[in-house]
């Protein structure tokens, strides 16, 4: 059992005053405006584990209509709901590494679930709490190492568990040996037990705070607590369009076409009907509805527990007077098939998979039901949080802050015309997803399938796919060959390149995967 009390006090140094002296100094964007000396707002950072835009109300899907995240939508309604934000690597691990850092997976070296950030490399929460905020990080970490550069912990190991859950602590031992346990709780419940708990007994109220609070949930597979168990029980959840006859001919390359894995019979490598206990006697489309419908009931059970728990903390915030003082960001480390191309689980590139949900509250800046369509990734959160603090971020970030898009202003001339997207994981874990990258601007989507591991191995076909999101939202129709987009696909490739050399994504460490770029740099198929 951990000693909590060996946590390390925090001081007011020189460096915190000079950063306060600093707020008001930086000329253009100053927050702030709460009764302690330090007007800074606190900065709650919500994260949930693959909850994505279709099932969030404030996103207006077709799960829209069961209302499934009131109070996620609240925050919406009183803030700002960003439409274009994407992470660059659509799986756990690299997303956490992106945020913590700010960085790209070659520059924080995260391409998969292997990959880990040390102490010295967080670099959002020690610029943070060099500043003078208190921070906190609880929930889902997922970076491996000590989550050191924080004042405060308690993080699930690896993936946690759903009930019962075991939490990893400072204390006597060396990490990871210190835990302690939340007997007969889920694990939504009790990510947000610790960190009211932390905010009404830890929290040093003469500092702002820096919590980031990370739910488990709804990472499959979706177990939800008790109290749910009937939500949704009598519902027909809505079909996405693309449920059934997928993939289509339009859809996809022979590079995609026919792999990942789905819900209905025959595209099914990951066996999720079976694991789910669905009649296996049953043949479509009827077994892919049976699927999809319970699929989705349990994922709605845990978002609703995930949504409830939001509320906890709000009203928390109320009641100690903090609300105001205090920009909430909701927001899940990347998005999540539902069932939308018969697809499950993330790691494409696809709108659904890259996009990530991202809500902004903070009503003494932002005008209430705002929105914002600006290119974001994921690599800008961790520079955005530093300027609401009155920051700079360190030069080793490679986002750019979009803070100055809460008071409304337009977007800068600068701003990124597209953002970069790589998938390294090839085939893995019965998904079948092969690895890819590419761009992403306001209209268009440039893949490629280089169809490798880093070092070569199995290999699957290598295609090029373009989509023109304007005229076909939900990625429909391949348009790479069609010579009516000779033009944008030229002009595509030319962002490409470039983005990929601004961002050290080359693959110069990767003599297999660059042989198979030289060979179809022009063309593909
Ligand atoms: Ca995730």
């Amino acid at each position: 059992m951990a000693d909590e009390s060996k946590c390390p006090s925090v001081r007011l140094s020189l460096s915190f005053l000079k950063t306060v002296m600093m707020v008001v100094l930086i000329p253009g964007l100053v927050f702030g405006g709460g009764k302690r000396q330090d007007a800074r707002p606190n900065v709650l950072f919500i994260m949930s584990d693959d909850h994505t835009t279709q099932a969030i109300g404030a996103y207006g899907s077709r799960l829209a209509r069961l209302d499934p995240t009131p109070n996620i939508d609240s925050l919406a309604k009183g803030g700002m709901r960003f439409d274009r934000v994407f992470c660059n690597n659509s799986i756990c691990t690299p997303s956490r590494a992106s945020i913590i850092t700010g960085q790209y997976s070659q520059a924080n070296g995260v391409l998969d679930l292997t990959g880990n950030i040390p102490p010295q490399r967080q670099y959002l929460p020690i610029e943070m709490r060099k500043a003078g905020y208190h921070t906190a990080m609880i929930g889902k970490w997922h970076l491996k190492q000590e989550p050191a550069a924080f004042d405060y912990y308690c993080v699930l190991p690896g993936q946690g568990r759903y009930f019962n859950p075991t939490f990893r602590v400072r204390g006597d031992r060396s990490w990871p040996h210190n835990t302690i346990s939340n007997t007969g709780q889920h694990s939504s419940d009790a990510i947000t037990d610790i960190s009211l708990k932390w905010l009404k007994n830890r929290w040093n109220r003469e500092q702002p705070f820096f919590l980031m609070h990370h739910f488990k949930a709804p990472h499959d597979m979706f177990e939800n607590a008790p109290r749910y168990d009937s939500y949704f029980e009598d519902v027909t959840i809505p079909e996405p369009a693309n449920l059934h006859n997928q993939p289509m001919r339009g859809f996809g390359s022979v590079a995609s076409r026919g792999f990942g894995s789905g819900l209905a019979k025959g595209h099914e490598s990951w066996q999720l009907g079976r694991k789910l206990g669905i009649d296996q006697s049953l043949k479509n489309p009827q077994y892919t509805k049976a699927v999809y419908q319970k699929y989705l009931k349990r994922y709605l059970r845990c978002v609703k527990g995930v949504d409830d728990n939001v509320k906890r903390l709000i009203d928390f915030l109320r009641s100690a007077g903090e609300l105001d003082n205090t920009v909430i960001i909701y927001t899940g480390d990347q998005g999540f098939f539902l069932g939308e191309h018969d697809l499950m689980d993330k790691r494409w590139i696809y709108e659904e998979s890259m996009r990530m949900p991202f809500i902004l509250h903070y009503p003494k800046v932002i005008k209430a039901g705002s929105t914002n369509d600006w290119l974001i990734n994921n690599t800008d959160f961790a520079p955005t949080i530093l300027h609401i603090a009155g920051l700079d971020a360190p030069d080793q970030m490679q986002g750019s802050s979009f803070a100055s898009a809460l008071r409304g202003d337009p977007r800068p001339a600068d701003w990124r015309t597209a953002t970069y997207y790589r998938y390294w994981m090839h085939m893995a874990h019965n998904l079948r997803v092969p690895a890819h990258f590419g761009i992403r601007t306001e209209r268009y989507k440039l893949i490629f399938f280089y169809g490798c591991n880093p070092s070569g191995g199995q290999r699957t076909p290598v295609a090029w796919e373009l989509y023109d999101l304007k005229n076909d939202p939900y990625e429909m129709q391949n348009q790479y060959a069609d010579p009516e987009y000779a033009e944008v696909v030229a002009d595509l490739k030319r962002q490409l390149w470039k983005t990929r050399a601004d961002f050290n994504e080359t693959d110069r460490n990767y003599p297999e995967i660059q042989a198979i770029i030289d060979a179809n740099k022009a063309g593909g198929k």
